[in-house]
Protein backbone atom coordinates (compact mmCIF):
# COMPACT_ATOMS: atom_id res chain seq x y z
CA UNK A 1 0.00 0.00 0.00
CA UNK A 2 1.54 3.33 -0.68
CA UNK A 3 1.28 5.55 1.99
CA UNK A 4 0.15 8.96 2.24
CA UNK A 5 3.04 10.78 2.20
CA UNK A 6 4.53 9.02 -0.93
CA UNK A 7 1.81 10.09 -2.78
CA UNK A 8 1.67 13.37 -1.53
CA UNK A 9 5.41 13.40 -2.47
CA UNK A 10 5.03 12.48 -5.60
CA UNK A 11 1.97 15.13 -6.41
CA UNK A 12 4.56 17.86 -5.07
CA UNK A 13 7.16 16.99 -7.43
CA UNK A 14 4.54 17.05 -10.46
CA UNK A 15 3.18 20.37 -9.29
CA UNK A 16 7.17 21.82 -8.89
CA UNK A 17 8.09 20.27 -11.84
CA UNK A 18 4.71 21.70 -13.88
CA UNK A 19 5.49 25.07 -12.09
CA UNK A 20 9.04 25.18 -12.98
CA UNK A 21 8.47 24.02 -16.46
CA UNK A 22 5.72 27.02 -17.22
CA UNK A 23 8.16 29.51 -15.59
CA UNK A 24 10.89 28.50 -18.07
CA UNK A 25 8.56 28.43 -20.54
CA UNK A 26 7.61 32.23 -19.89
CA UNK A 27 11.06 33.39 -18.57
CA UNK A 28 14.30 33.12 -19.93
CA UNK A 29 16.64 31.29 -17.93
CA UNK A 30 19.10 33.63 -16.98
CA UNK A 31 19.56 33.07 -12.96
CA UNK A 32 18.06 31.56 -10.29
CA UNK A 33 16.49 35.04 -8.90
CA UNK A 34 15.04 35.80 -11.94
CA UNK A 35 13.53 31.58 -11.70
CA UNK A 36 12.62 32.48 -8.11
CA UNK A 37 10.65 35.68 -9.01
CA UNK A 38 8.08 33.76 -10.70
CA UNK A 39 7.10 31.85 -7.54
CA UNK A 40 3.69 33.33 -6.01
CA UNK A 41 4.24 33.10 -2.50
CA UNK A 42 0.78 34.32 -1.61
CA UNK A 43 -0.58 30.59 -2.59
CA UNK A 44 2.86 29.09 -0.76
CA UNK A 45 1.37 27.43 3.00
CA UNK A 46 3.21 29.86 5.07
CA UNK A 47 2.44 33.32 3.19
CA UNK A 48 -1.44 32.54 2.68
CA UNK A 49 -2.10 31.46 6.05
CA UNK A 50 0.32 33.66 8.25
CA UNK A 51 1.74 36.38 6.31
CA UNK A 52 5.54 38.03 6.42
CA UNK A 53 8.26 36.45 7.91
CA UNK A 54 8.65 38.73 10.71
CA UNK A 55 11.54 38.71 13.22
CA UNK A 56 11.00 38.56 16.59
CA UNK A 57 12.81 40.26 19.54
CA UNK A 58 14.17 36.92 19.85
CA UNK A 59 14.96 36.01 16.41
CA UNK A 60 16.42 37.52 13.44
CA UNK A 61 20.58 39.06 12.52
CA UNK A 62 21.59 40.98 14.92
CA UNK A 63 21.64 44.86 14.68
CA UNK A 64 20.51 47.59 16.77
CA UNK A 65 16.74 47.49 17.69
CA UNK A 66 16.27 45.44 14.41
CA UNK A 67 17.95 48.50 12.40
CA UNK A 68 18.50 48.27 9.03
CA UNK A 69 21.83 46.72 8.66
CA UNK A 70 24.29 47.73 6.00
CA UNK A 71 27.88 47.62 5.39
CA UNK A 72 28.10 51.31 5.45
CA UNK A 73 31.93 51.88 5.08
CA UNK A 74 31.58 49.83 1.37
CA UNK A 75 27.76 50.56 0.86
CA UNK A 76 26.80 54.29 0.30
CA UNK A 77 23.56 53.18 -0.86
CA UNK A 78 21.55 54.33 1.64
CA UNK A 79 21.88 57.48 3.63
CA UNK A 80 20.97 58.07 6.75
CA UNK A 81 20.72 60.68 9.66
CA UNK A 82 21.76 58.96 12.84
CA UNK A 83 24.15 55.84 12.09
CA UNK A 84 25.10 53.44 14.32
CA UNK A 85 29.08 51.63 14.22
CA UNK A 86 30.85 49.38 15.81
CA UNK A 87 34.60 49.67 17.16
CA UNK A 88 35.58 46.57 18.38
CA UNK A 89 39.07 47.48 19.91
CA UNK A 90 40.57 46.59 23.10
CA UNK A 91 43.79 46.41 23.00
CA UNK A 92 44.81 49.61 24.70
CA UNK A 93 42.99 48.76 28.47
CA UNK A 94 44.64 48.82 31.60
CA UNK A 95 43.15 46.01 33.45
CA UNK A 96 40.76 43.34 32.20
CA UNK A 97 40.00 42.83 28.27
CA UNK A 98 37.15 42.10 26.13
CA UNK A 99 35.48 45.06 24.78
CA UNK A 100 35.45 44.23 21.42
CA UNK A 101 32.90 42.13 21.98
CA UNK A 102 30.95 45.27 23.03
CA UNK A 103 28.86 46.23 19.84
CA UNK A 104 28.10 42.46 20.06
CA UNK A 105 26.73 42.55 23.32
CA UNK A 106 24.58 45.91 22.63
CA UNK A 107 23.30 45.08 19.84
CA UNK A 108 22.21 41.80 21.47
CA UNK A 109 20.54 43.55 24.46
CA UNK A 110 18.39 45.68 21.78
CA UNK A 111 16.60 42.82 20.72
CA UNK A 112 13.86 43.53 22.43
CA UNK A 113 13.75 47.25 22.02
CA UNK A 114 12.28 46.86 18.09
CA UNK A 115 12.55 49.72 16.01
CA UNK A 116 9.74 48.58 14.26
CA UNK A 117 5.79 48.26 14.79
CA UNK A 118 6.02 51.43 16.04
CA UNK A 119 7.50 50.10 19.56
CA UNK A 120 10.20 52.42 21.37
CA UNK A 121 7.36 54.31 23.13
CA UNK A 122 7.80 55.01 26.86
CA UNK A 123 6.27 57.12 29.72
CA UNK A 124 9.28 58.26 30.79
CA UNK A 125 10.06 60.33 26.95
CA UNK A 126 6.54 60.44 26.15
CA UNK A 127 7.75 59.82 22.34
CA UNK A 128 9.50 56.60 20.44
CA UNK A 129 13.41 57.90 19.01
CA UNK A 130 11.92 56.26 16.34
CA UNK A 131 9.44 58.70 15.74
CA UNK A 132 11.34 61.87 15.29
CA UNK A 133 11.39 62.07 11.66
CA UNK A 134 15.29 61.00 11.68
CA UNK A 135 16.46 57.84 9.45
CA UNK A 136 18.71 55.23 11.04
CA UNK A 137 20.67 52.62 10.13
CA UNK A 138 23.23 50.27 11.90
CA UNK A 139 26.27 50.69 9.85
CA UNK A 140 28.17 47.40 10.85
CA UNK A 141 31.27 47.27 12.79
CA UNK A 142 34.85 48.63 11.63
CA UNK A 143 37.15 46.01 10.92
CA UNK A 144 39.86 47.02 13.00
CA UNK A 145 43.48 45.20 13.15
CA UNK A 146 43.95 43.74 16.57
CA UNK A 147 47.75 43.74 16.32
CA UNK A 148 48.78 47.11 15.65
CA UNK A 149 47.38 49.66 17.51
CA UNK A 150 48.92 52.71 15.40
CA UNK A 151 46.89 50.90 12.43
CA UNK A 152 43.70 50.72 14.40
CA UNK A 153 43.68 54.35 15.35
CA UNK A 154 43.60 55.12 11.82
CA UNK A 155 41.25 52.83 10.87
CA UNK A 156 38.96 54.05 13.84
CA UNK A 157 39.54 57.84 12.01
CA UNK A 158 38.90 56.72 8.56
CA UNK A 159 35.98 55.36 9.20
CA UNK A 160 34.59 57.50 11.45
CA UNK A 161 35.56 60.31 8.62
CA UNK A 162 33.53 58.37 5.80
CA UNK A 163 30.25 58.35 7.91
CA UNK A 164 30.22 61.94 9.18
CA UNK A 165 30.96 62.93 5.67
CA UNK A 166 28.28 61.62 3.90
CA UNK A 167 25.17 63.48 3.08
CA UNK A 168 22.51 62.86 5.17
CA UNK A 169 19.19 61.62 4.11
CA UNK A 170 17.00 64.42 5.12
CA UNK A 171 14.89 62.89 7.61
CA UNK A 172 11.46 60.37 6.79
CA UNK A 173 8.97 62.84 6.84
CA UNK A 174 8.67 66.81 7.07
CA UNK A 175 9.57 66.75 10.63
CA UNK A 176 13.47 66.63 10.31
CA UNK A 177 15.52 69.41 11.71
CA UNK A 178 19.02 70.48 11.06
CA UNK A 179 20.91 70.05 13.78
CA UNK A 180 24.65 69.98 12.64
CA UNK A 181 24.59 72.78 9.79
CA UNK A 182 25.29 75.68 12.54
CA UNK A 183 28.16 73.88 13.43
CA UNK A 184 29.80 72.72 11.01
CA UNK A 185 32.78 74.36 9.02
CA UNK A 186 31.17 73.69 5.55
CA UNK A 187 28.16 74.80 6.63
CA UNK A 188 26.38 71.38 5.72
CA UNK A 189 24.69 68.80 7.27
CA UNK A 190 26.22 66.16 8.60
CA UNK A 191 25.34 63.05 10.32
CA UNK A 192 25.27 62.09 13.38
CA UNK A 193 27.17 58.80 14.63
CA UNK A 194 26.61 56.85 17.86
CA UNK A 195 29.40 54.41 18.57
CA UNK A 196 29.67 51.02 20.22
CA UNK A 197 32.79 50.46 21.92
CA UNK A 198 35.55 49.27 22.31
CA UNK A 199 37.52 50.39 25.16
CA UNK A 200 37.51 54.19 26.24
CA UNK A 201 40.73 55.07 23.55
CA UNK A 202 38.45 54.94 20.40
CA UNK A 203 37.24 58.39 21.44
CA UNK A 204 40.51 59.92 20.81
CA UNK A 205 40.15 59.11 16.01
CA UNK A 206 36.48 59.92 16.45
CA UNK A 207 37.64 63.86 18.37
CA UNK A 208 40.06 63.72 15.69
CA UNK A 209 37.51 63.31 13.04
CA UNK A 210 34.77 65.72 14.70
CA UNK A 211 38.01 67.79 14.35
CA UNK A 212 37.83 68.07 10.88
CA UNK A 213 34.18 69.02 10.80
CA UNK A 214 33.32 71.43 13.76
CA UNK A 215 36.44 72.12 15.50
CA UNK A 216 37.10 71.62 19.04
CA UNK A 217 34.17 70.39 21.12
CA UNK A 218 32.71 70.07 24.43
CA UNK A 219 33.09 66.84 26.16
CA UNK A 220 29.99 65.58 28.84
CA UNK A 221 31.96 62.33 29.96
CA UNK A 222 30.06 59.60 32.33
CA UNK A 223 32.56 57.52 34.10
CA UNK A 224 34.24 56.39 36.82
CA UNK A 225 37.57 57.43 35.89
CA UNK A 226 39.11 60.83 34.59
CA UNK A 227 40.68 59.39 31.57
CA UNK A 228 42.62 62.89 31.35
CA UNK A 229 46.01 61.06 32.69
CA UNK A 230 49.29 62.39 30.89
CA UNK A 231 50.74 59.85 28.46
CA UNK A 232 53.37 58.17 29.95
CA UNK A 233 55.45 55.09 28.59
CA UNK A 234 58.70 54.51 26.50
CA UNK A 235 57.02 54.98 23.36
CA UNK A 236 54.43 56.56 22.01
CA UNK A 237 51.69 54.21 21.39
CA UNK A 238 52.27 52.70 24.70
CA UNK A 239 50.87 56.40 26.20
CA UNK A 240 48.14 56.29 24.01
CA UNK A 241 45.37 54.43 25.87
CA UNK A 242 42.23 54.02 27.91
CA UNK A 243 43.11 56.34 30.79
CA UNK A 244 45.34 59.24 28.55
CA UNK A 245 43.06 59.78 25.35
CA UNK A 246 41.37 62.82 27.03
CA UNK A 247 44.85 64.47 27.72
CA UNK A 248 46.24 63.85 24.13
CA UNK A 249 43.02 65.19 22.37
CA UNK A 250 43.46 68.50 24.53
CA UNK A 251 47.18 68.48 23.27
CA UNK A 252 46.09 68.38 19.90
CA UNK A 253 43.50 71.49 20.28
CA UNK A 254 40.46 68.93 19.54
CA UNK A 255 38.39 70.23 22.87
CA UNK A 256 37.53 73.22 24.44
CA UNK A 257 38.34 73.87 27.64
CA UNK A 258 34.40 73.62 28.51
CA UNK A 259 34.13 69.99 29.17
CA UNK A 260 32.44 68.39 32.34
CA UNK A 261 32.60 64.67 33.96
CA UNK A 262 29.92 62.67 35.55
CA UNK A 263 30.10 60.10 37.98
CA UNK A 264 33.69 59.92 39.48
CA UNK A 265 34.97 58.04 41.72
CA UNK A 266 38.42 56.39 41.40
CA UNK A 267 41.37 56.27 43.24
CA UNK A 268 43.64 58.75 42.33
CA UNK A 269 47.05 59.79 43.06
CA UNK A 270 45.88 62.62 44.92
CA UNK A 271 44.43 66.25 44.34
CA UNK A 272 47.13 66.44 42.09
CA UNK A 273 45.20 64.64 39.47
CA UNK A 274 42.40 66.72 39.73
CA UNK A 275 44.44 69.77 39.09
CA UNK A 276 45.68 68.06 36.07
CA UNK A 277 42.07 67.35 34.91
CA UNK A 278 41.00 71.05 35.06
CA UNK A 279 44.20 72.05 32.68
CA UNK A 280 42.94 69.73 30.26
CA UNK A 281 39.25 71.47 30.38
CA UNK A 282 37.13 69.02 32.73
CA UNK A 283 35.09 69.97 35.83
CA UNK A 284 33.93 67.08 37.95
CA UNK A 285 30.33 66.16 39.21
CA UNK A 286 31.40 62.89 41.40
CA UNK A 287 28.95 59.99 42.45
CA UNK A 288 28.20 61.10 45.11
CA UNK A 289 27.25 64.86 44.14
CA UNK A 290 23.49 62.64 42.95
CA UNK A 291 23.09 62.56 46.87
CA UNK A 292 24.60 65.71 48.12
CA UNK A 293 22.79 67.96 44.98
CA UNK A 294 20.33 65.46 43.07
CA UNK A 295 19.66 64.28 39.95
CA UNK A 296 18.07 68.09 39.28
CA UNK A 297 20.98 69.79 40.31
CA UNK A 298 23.95 67.58 38.36
CA UNK A 299 21.42 68.29 34.84
CA UNK A 300 21.75 71.96 35.59
CA UNK A 301 25.19 71.76 36.27
CA UNK A 302 26.21 70.08 33.01
CA UNK A 303 23.59 72.23 30.82
CA UNK A 304 25.13 75.31 32.18
CA UNK A 305 29.06 74.26 31.43
CA UNK A 306 28.20 73.12 28.21
CA UNK A 307 25.75 75.66 26.74
CA UNK A 308 24.93 75.97 23.06
CA UNK A 309 27.63 74.19 22.24
CA UNK A 310 28.39 71.86 20.35
CA UNK A 311 28.91 68.77 22.73
CA UNK A 312 30.19 64.82 22.09
CA UNK A 313 29.25 62.44 24.86
CA UNK A 314 30.66 59.72 26.00
CA UNK A 315 29.94 56.95 28.33
CA UNK A 316 31.45 55.11 30.20
CA UNK A 317 29.27 51.67 31.48
CA UNK A 318 31.46 51.84 34.70
CA UNK A 319 29.83 54.63 35.46
CA UNK A 320 27.11 52.54 36.59
CA UNK A 321 27.52 50.61 39.89
CA UNK A 322 29.08 47.18 38.97
CA UNK A 323 25.89 45.75 40.48
CA UNK A 324 23.77 46.71 37.90
CA UNK A 325 26.23 46.71 35.28
CA UNK A 326 29.65 43.92 35.93
CA UNK A 327 30.52 43.47 32.37
CA UNK A 328 33.16 45.73 32.49
CA UNK A 329 37.27 46.29 32.83
CA UNK A 330 37.82 48.55 35.47
CA UNK A 331 35.14 48.01 37.42
CA UNK A 332 34.41 50.33 40.34
CA UNK A 333 31.83 50.20 43.41
CA UNK A 334 29.43 52.44 44.53
CA UNK A 335 28.09 53.97 41.05
CA UNK A 336 25.17 55.46 39.90
CA UNK A 337 21.90 53.47 39.30
CA UNK A 338 21.19 52.68 35.48
CA UNK A 339 17.96 54.80 36.76
CA UNK A 340 19.93 57.62 37.77
CA UNK A 341 22.10 57.80 34.26
CA UNK A 342 18.80 57.51 32.26
CA UNK A 343 17.11 60.34 34.25
CA UNK A 344 20.52 62.61 33.97
CA UNK A 345 20.92 61.63 30.30
CA UNK A 346 16.88 62.86 29.70
CA UNK A 347 17.56 65.81 31.35
CA UNK A 348 20.14 66.36 28.76
CA UNK A 349 17.85 66.53 25.97
CA UNK A 350 18.25 69.57 23.35
CA UNK A 351 21.52 69.94 23.91
CA UNK A 352 23.43 70.04 20.35
CA UNK A 353 25.02 67.02 20.23
CA UNK A 354 27.53 65.86 17.15
CA UNK A 355 28.10 62.91 18.60
CA UNK A 356 27.83 60.10 21.59
CA UNK A 357 29.25 56.09 22.26
CA UNK A 358 29.09 54.03 25.14
CA UNK A 359 32.17 52.41 25.83
CA UNK A 360 33.68 49.52 27.85
CA UNK A 361 31.25 46.70 27.83
CA UNK A 362 33.17 43.61 28.29
CA UNK A 363 30.18 40.89 27.84
CA UNK A 364 33.03 38.28 29.14
CA UNK A 365 32.21 39.46 32.49
CA UNK A 366 28.34 39.62 32.38
CA UNK A 367 25.55 37.78 34.25
CA UNK A 368 22.37 37.14 32.18
CA UNK A 369 23.28 39.60 29.74
CA UNK A 370 22.29 42.45 32.47
CA UNK A 371 25.12 45.15 30.99
CA UNK A 372 23.87 44.36 27.27
CA UNK A 373 20.84 45.15 28.03
CA UNK A 374 21.46 48.62 29.93
CA UNK A 375 23.78 49.81 27.39
CA UNK A 376 21.52 49.11 24.70
CA UNK A 377 18.76 50.90 26.86
CA UNK A 378 21.00 54.23 27.22
CA UNK A 379 21.87 54.47 23.11
CA UNK A 380 18.10 53.98 23.41
CA UNK A 381 18.21 56.87 25.15
CA UNK A 382 20.82 58.68 23.26
CA UNK A 383 18.57 58.92 19.96
CA UNK A 384 15.92 60.38 21.84
CA UNK A 385 18.24 62.95 23.70
CA UNK A 386 19.93 63.55 20.02
CA UNK A 387 16.17 63.77 18.17
CA UNK A 388 14.21 66.10 20.60
CA UNK A 389 14.68 69.44 21.82
CA UNK A 390 14.39 70.06 25.09
CA UNK A 391 13.48 67.36 28.25
CA UNK A 392 10.01 65.74 28.77
CA UNK A 393 7.99 67.02 31.54
CA UNK A 394 7.83 64.60 34.54
CA UNK A 395 4.91 61.60 34.28
CA UNK A 396 1.85 63.42 35.97
CA UNK A 397 -1.06 60.34 36.55
CA UNK A 398 -2.11 60.45 40.08
CA UNK A 399 0.33 63.72 40.99
CA UNK A 400 -0.61 67.14 40.72
CA UNK A 401 2.26 70.09 40.48
CA UNK A 402 1.81 70.69 43.78
CA UNK A 403 3.65 66.75 45.10
CA UNK A 404 7.08 67.91 42.89
CA UNK A 405 7.61 70.92 45.42
MN1 LIG B 1 36.66 55.53 30.69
Amino acid sequence: MISFELVFLALLSALTFVHAHDARDQIPMNGDAIFDAAIDISQEPWTSKYGPQSDLGFTGPLSFSHLEYRRCLEDASQSFDIGIIGFPFDTKTSYRPGARFGPFAIRSGSRRQMSGFGKGWTLAWGSSPFAQGSSMLDCGDVPLSAFDNAKALDQMEAAYDTLLLRPVLGGIGEVYKERTKQFALDGKEHPRIVTLGGDHTIVLPILRSLNKVYGPVSVIHFDAHLDTWPARGTTKQEGINHGSFFAIATEEGLMTNTSIHAGIRCKMMGYGDIEHDDTVGFQVITTDDIDDYGVKKVIQKIRQRIGNKPVYLSLDIDVVDPGLAPATGTPEIGGWTTREVKRILRGLTGLNFVGADIVEVAPAYDHADITGIAAADIVHDFLSMMLIDEPPKPHVGPFSKEDLE
